[in-house]
């Protein structure tokens, strides 16, 4: 019988350059399929542009079993200026999944970082605020109900530094943090009452403060009776965080006993630009490796009814927000896959920590 930890092993040979540095030399044979060995859902982002890429529909349909719009399920998207609503996209990435057999994940229902100019008219006027809010939040929970399997209710709460809590659109119309967040989930529990309903955030295992505080906020909204059903922790991993920290956060994290969806995983090589990073790229991969190897672990060492899924936030390295952009240098590879679909580090890593 094979050894699917020895056939998983040793995917890339480090080959010497003359440089000094180390070229990633992919050594091609065939991977396992993500979704068939991992015990939970493997989730992807997605944008309406890349359904009829190929690669990309190959490497979804192999490896992946649910799909969360990048972007195009978000009020930015959907609420037009005169109060609208525009499914199209949306509509399109259901269809798609309806038809691949995807499970399909919300994202995002409330976000402090999309104000909107017919929630910002409305700010002095409590009532009509409450009353947009719900129609909002009915309206696009509802358009899915039955079909979406869970939704990011209220994302990125948490302030940047993680001391606090974020002031926004939303506390500003509603008259305060706590009611923005405890409206929007008794409002999807309406809409989508078979959905999981999920508050979700990132830098939760980059920054231990952040962490604290978002586990903090959690157990008051829970006593509060806020209907959170699910806890989403983005996973947009800093690679260089020291080991060990992602697993204290996630045993922190599994605490509460609701489901845990990693839901947007990358893990960047490139450096916050404030410093030189003279690390040859080989050196990187292994941390980052190291780092998403940390993640999948301790995310398989949940309970199962824990594991709601394990989402990257992208396919292929060219998809990733961290590809697009002044700080694109091309170089970057935060996800599981190369351009051309063959499988990066990080994909082994995580295929290994899902081994049966
Ligand atoms: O990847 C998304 C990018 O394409 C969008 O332009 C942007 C704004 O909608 O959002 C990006 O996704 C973010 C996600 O919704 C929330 N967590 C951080 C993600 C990366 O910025």
């Amino acid at each position: 019988m094979i050894d699917r930890r020895a056939f998983l092993a040793a995917p890339v040979a480090l080959a010497a350059c003359g440089s000094g540095e180390a070229a990633v030399v992919p050594i091609e044979r065939p991977v396992p399929s993500l979704k068939s060995i991992a015990p939970f859902p493997i989730g992807a982002a997605c944008m309406t542009g890349q359904l009829s890429d190929r690669v990309w529909s190959n490497l979804v349909s192999e490896h992946f079993s649910q799909l969360t719009a990048d972007w195009e399920m978000k009020m930015e998207y959907i609420l037009q200026r005169d109060g609208s609503f525009r499914f199209d996209a949306p509509d399109r990435i259901a269809a798609f999944a309806r038809d691949q057999n995807l499970r399909l994940f919300g994202h995002t229902l409330i976000w402090y970082a999309q104000s909107h100019p017919w929630f910002e008219a409305l700010t002095g006027d409590r009532a009509r605020f409450a009353a947009e809010y719900d129609r909002y939040i009915a309206t696009v929970a509802g358009r899915w109900r039955g079909q979406v399997v869970g939704w990011d209710v209220v994302n990125e709460a948490v302030s940047e530094d993680g001391q606090g809590l974020r002031d926004c659109v939303w506390s500003q119309g509603l008259g305060g943090i706590d009611a923005y967040i405890l409206r929007a989930f008794e409002q999807a529990k309406l809409a989508a009452p078979e959905a999981v309903l999920f508050l979700n955030d990132y830098n939760l295992e980059n920054n231990p403060v952040k962490g604290a505080t978002y586990l903090r906020l959690v157990e008051r909204l829970l006593k509060a009776g806020a209907p959170i059903t699910g806890l989403g922790t983005q996973s947009h991993l800093d690679i260089d965080i020291p080991a060990g920290q992602i697993t204290v956060f996630m045993r922190e994290l599994a605490q509460f006993g609701l489901p845990i969806h990693v839901s947007e995983l990358d893990a960047s090589l490139r450096d916050d630009g404030r410093l030189p990073d003279l690390r040859p790229r080989r050196q990187r991969i292994e941390r980052q490796t190291a780092r998403v190897a940390e993640l999948a672990e301790a995310f398989m060492a949940l309970p199962r009814a824990q594991q709601f899924a394990f989402t990257t936030w992208g396919v292929r390295d060219i998809d990733s927000w961290l590809r697009r952009g002044d700080k694109d240098d091309g170089q970057d590879s935060p996800l599981l896959f190369d351009a051309k679909g063959g499988a990066n580090p990080m994909f082994h890593a995580a295929a290994n920590a899902f081994a049966p």
